[in-house]
């Protein structure tokens, strides 16, 4: 099987999972907080390379304050829960977006996380917070325009791009059935295939993501050096 080596996840569906089963959306968070873990284990497991999570967009800010309050506290779940393990499978935590305007002690738990795993050279999970494409991209554009006198070429946007050395996105997964981008990374999805799944993000399993990654293989046998 050829597996991808970059995946990107839009992780919806916790707020519907929980409706469903008459909980309040919070518990659809945490339930998709541990649901990460399993994800990133069985790429991981699988050989993928990067695995890029759409965690909270520039959006996000203008959900209930006690909705953002609850979220902002996912990333302390998550490392407090899970570190031991993405240590001794050598998971390497990274982020994109602007950190600037995260709550200071969600900040601080992420860039501890990220210096104590800086080493791993296992998968590389990066999680986007406050990330949105535009806004990125008109970031590259100005830091291109500051060190070039003269034309911008894309490798120029390129290179400050947060995603700047990653491998090209092969396939984009989004759960909870939306038929959206949702301004996550437009740039780097020029070429990736995409996936859409009725299955709600708590409920993709390591199963999930195999029969998606089966899925990318049928298309690259079918299109493979034909586009
Ligand atoms: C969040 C769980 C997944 C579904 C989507 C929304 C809720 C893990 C993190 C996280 C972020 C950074 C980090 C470690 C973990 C997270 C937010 C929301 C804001 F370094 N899950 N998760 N962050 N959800």
């Amino acid at each position: 099987m050829n597996i991808p080596q970059h995946i990107a996840i839009i992780m919806d569906g916790n707020g519907r999972w929980a409706k469903a089963q008459g909980k309040p959306r919070n518990y659809g968070h945490l339930k998709g907080t541990e649901n990460v873990r399993n994800i990133a284990i069985k790429a991981d497991e699988l050989g993928v390379r990067v695995l890029t999570l759409y965690a909270f967009s520039t959006e996000n800010w203008k959900r209930p304050d006690e909705e953002v309050g609850y979220l902002m506290s996912l990333p302390a779940v998550f490392f407090k829960k899970f570190m031991a393990e993405l240590m001794e499978k050598g998971v390497r935590i990274e982020t994109i977006g602007n950190l600037d305007v995260i709550p200071e002690a969600t900040r601080k738990v992420i860039e501890d996380a990220r210096r104590q795993t800086a080493e791993n050279k296992g998968l590389t999970l990066v999680f986007a917070l406050n990330y949105g494409s535009r806004a990125e991209i008109v970031r590259a554009a100005n830091l291109a325009a500051a060190q070039c006198d003269g034309q911008i070429t894309e490798e120029d946007i390129e290179r400050n791009l947060y995603t700047a050395g990653y491998p090209d996105i092969d396939l984009m997964i989004r759960t909870s059935l939306d038929y959206r981008l949702s301004n996550f990374l437009l740039w780097q999805l020029s070429y990736a295939e995409l996936y859409f799944t009725d299955v709600y993000w708590p409920d993709f399993d390591a199963e999930q993501l195999e029969k998606a990654i089966e899925w990318f293989n049928n298309r690259e046998r079918r299109f493979g050096g034909l586009v």
